[in-house]
C-alpha cells in the first residue's frame, strides 16, 4: 500500500481543482467535485474497511451503498487543494441503506463533505441509472454561464438553443442539451432533488444566478462539458449587445448533428 495521494484518481482530482481555480470558476470556497472510485483501485492505497468517523446523510442514497467516493471538503478553497489535499479532500464510503457515510481518509482536523452533497449523490444515482460507466459530478461558478442566466430565458429548450447556435461544437458535445433550474437556495436536499431530476435528461444542469453542475464518465468529460457550455456562453455575452447576423440556423444544426451521428434533442430545433 502507498499513500492515497499517489493514486492516479487523486492526482487527477488535485490537478483538476487547481485548473478550475485558475479558470476563475472556483473563487473562494465555490464549487465542489465528487468521483466514484473503484474499490479495487482504492484498496491498492489504503484499507477501505477502516472508518475514521461517520456522517449522517439527510437523503436516501441507498443505490450508492458500499460505493467509495473522493469528495471535496465543505468550505474548501480549490486554490488550496494542491497545498493541503488531506485537509481539503476526503475519501468516503456510503454505508448500509445509504443513510450514512464513513470517512476512510482526509478531511483532516474535522469537517466533512461538500455542502452540495445531496446534489452530488442524488445526481450520481440518476446518472448511474442512465450509464453504468458514469463516475464524476462537478460543480463550479463558471462566469459567463452564470452571467447568461441573468439575461436569458431560463427554460431548457431556449437556453440550449442559444448555446447550440453560438458555436459548432456545442450540439456535438451536448446533443441532449442542458437543463436549467431557476434561482433556489443552495446546499440543501431540495436543490439536490431538482438537480438530479434534470440529470435524467441532461449531463449539464445550470443553476440560475449561481453556476453549473456537470456529470461524466471521467473528470475530463465532466469538465469538458462545462468548458464547451462556458465558451458558448462567453461568446453569447460578447455579442448580445451587438447586431447578431449569423447564428447557426436550425437546419444547419440538424445537418451537423446528423453528420456526426449524435442523438440530439429533436424537439429543441424548429
Ligand atoms: O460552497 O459552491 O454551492 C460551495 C458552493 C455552494
Ligand atoms: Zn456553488
Amino acid at each position: 500500500m502507498g499513500g492515497i495521494l499517489k493514486a492516479p484518481f487523486m492526482k487527477e482530482l488535485v490537478r483538476t481543482c487547481t485548473t478550475m481555480f485558475r479558470l476563475g470558476w472556483n473563487e473562494r470556497n465555490g464549487g465542489n467535485i465528487s468521483i466514484i472510485v473503484d474499490e479495487g483501485e482504492a484498496a491498492k492505497y489504503l484499507d477501505t474497511r477502516a472508518s475514521l468517523r461517520e456522517f449522517d446523510l439527510s437523503f436516501d442514497a441507498a443505490e450508492l451503498e458500499g460505493r467509495i467516493l473522493a469528495v471535496t471538503r465543505t468550505g474548501s478553497y480549490f486554490r488550496n487543494v494542491k497545498v493541503d489535499p488531506e485537509y481539503n479532500l476526503g475519501l468516503v464510503r456510503i454505508g448500509k441503506g445509504g443513510k450514512s457515510a464513513a470517512l476512510l481518509w482526509g478531511f483532516a482536523g474535522g469537517g466533512g463533505p461538500t455542502s452540495e452533497l445531496s446534489s452530488h449523490l442524488l445526481s450520481h444515482i440518476t446518472r448511474l441509472r442512465q450509464d453504468t460507466r458514469h463516475r464524476v459530478v462537478t460543480h463550479c461558478h463558471a462566469t459567463n454561464t452564470l452571467a447568461m442566466t441573468l439575461v436569458h430565458d431560463l427554460d431548457d429548450r431556449s437556453f440550449t438553443r442559444t448555446l447550440w447556435k453560438m458555436m459548432t461544437e456545442c450540439i456535438i458535445v451536448f446533443p441532449e442539451g442542458v437543463g436549467v433550474l431557476p434561482w433556489m437556495i443552495c446546499g440543501n436536499d431540495e436543490i439536490g432533488r431538482a438537480t438530479a431530476e434534470k440529470m435524467k435528461d441532461y449531463r449539464v444542469c445550470v443553476w440560475a444566478q449561481h453556476g453549473v453542475f456537470a456529470a461524466g464518465n471521467s473528470l475530463d468529460e465532466a469538465l469538458g462539458l462545462i468548458e464547451a457550455v462556458e465558451k458558448a456562453a462567453q461568446v453569447y455575452i460578447m455579442v448580445m449587445n451587438g447586431t447578431v447576423r449569423n447564428v447557426i440556423k436550425d437546419g444547419e444544426l440538424k445537418v451537423l448533428a446528423e453528420s456526426f451521428a449524435v442523438n440530439y434533442r429533436k424537439d429543441f430545433l424548429d
